[in-house]
């Protein structure tokens, strides 16, 4: 009778089920009841050879029993896998720990950035800006002639007859004197471009730190003061230096700063070609027609201004010898900062 045979695979159900142990044993028991040519499929074909009355009480009684069989195997199978979590894979904890290969800065970032963190100390707050300027921030606005050098294709990268890529990181803060008024003590450091033949010195980019301070009766002291600040905590209280008149179109007077060279203390080596002193940086007073040109009033304000090339500076100071190295991006040499 199909009532007894549904009776007796109950009960083979829930024996069997008491008897699972593994995720092997639960994988019999569905392949015994659940599959498609496991008991209770068979069941199911059983029910064509019930007369239509007792049908539907039939087919209920086979839907109980295959929900009873599809609940052991969901509540064994969650089961069995979270177990298998707990115990986790068998780790020998012996073992050493695998390296993990940590970066490094970039030594022109590492260089930039404590930079950065001497000036911020003394008060400057920091600005970026766009790599490709247009003529006038780059040139006119800073008091370039029209037909001084640098404004010649051989010198620059023209993008357009207007437009080019910065050859200074100047131009962002001629930028930053248009919107803001006084005081104003920023740095701005930034990659810019040159179009200069490519050696071991000298590349066709290179990396700035530029840096303005514009107010009320900022004296040419106070540049002094700020930059032997700078180069005492930069390169070491011990370091000697001095100041050299110079030329900028975009400062008067200018200045150029050195200082021993940190390699040979002074006495002379390849490093500082024999004389003893590391050109460090450029500076001087903001001219007055930069200051007029950005909407100050050169009776008003004034301000100093100074810039400094990283790469030349990162060069000096790791004791690389070839400026391309810095940009090859090979880890041997890059792990080594
Ligand atoms: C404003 C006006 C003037 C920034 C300055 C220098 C001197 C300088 C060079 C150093 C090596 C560029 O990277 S380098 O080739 N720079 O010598 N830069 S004064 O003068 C300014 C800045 C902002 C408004």
């Amino acid at each position: 009778m199909m009532t007894d045979k549904i009776a007796e695979i109950r009960s083979r159900i829930e024996s069997a089920a008491r008897s699972i142990a593994s995720s092997d044993d639960l994988e019999r028991f569905r392949l015994e009841f659940l599959s498609r040519k496991g008991l209770i499929a068979a069941l199911y074909d059983d029910l064509r050879t019930v007369a239509a009355e007792q049908k539907p009480a039939a087919g209920q009684a086979i839907n109980q029993v295959k929900r009873l069989a599809e609940g052991t195997v969901e509540s064994l199978t969650a089961r069995f896998s979270q177990e298998k979590r707990s115990a986790g894979p068998s780790i020998d904890r012996t073992l050493p720990g695998r390296m993990v290969r940590r970066g490094t800065r970039h030594p022109i970032t590492q260089t930039i950035e404590q930079m950065k963190a001497i000036f911020v100390s003394m008060g400057f707050g920091i600005e970026y800006g766009p790599e490709i300027e247009d003529d006038y921030h780059n040139f006119e606005a800073l008091n370039f002639a029209p037909n001084h050098p640098a404004r010649d294709m051989q010198d620059t990268f023209f993008i357009a007859d207007d437009v080019v890529l910065r050859t200074h990181t100047t131009p962002v803060q001629v930028r930053l004197l248009e919107r803001r008024t006084p005081p104003i003590r920023v740095i701005m450091p930034g990659r810019v471009y040159r179009n200069e033949a490519i050696s071991a010195r000298s590349n066709y980019f290179f990396h700035q730190v530029d840096g303005v301070y514009v107010d009320r009766h900022v004296t040419f002291a106070e540049l002094k003061g700020t930059l032997i600040t700078f180069a005492r905590s930069f390169y070491g209280s011990g370091i000697k230096y001095r100041f050299r008149p110079s030329y900028f179109p975009f400062t008067e007077p200018s200045l150029e700063m050195d200082i021993t060279c940190f390699l040979c203390s002074g006495k002379g080596c390849r490093i500082c070609k024999h004389t003893g002193w590391l050109e460090v940086l450029g500076a001087g007073m903001v001219h007055p027609n930069v200051l007029r040109k950005s909407g100050h009033d050169p009776e008003q304000v004034s301000g100093f201004a100074f810039g400094m090339g990283v790469d030349r500076i990162s060069l000096l100071r790791y004791g690389v010898d070839d400026i391309r190295t810095f940009f090859e991006n090979d880890v041997r040499f890059l792990n080594q900062f």
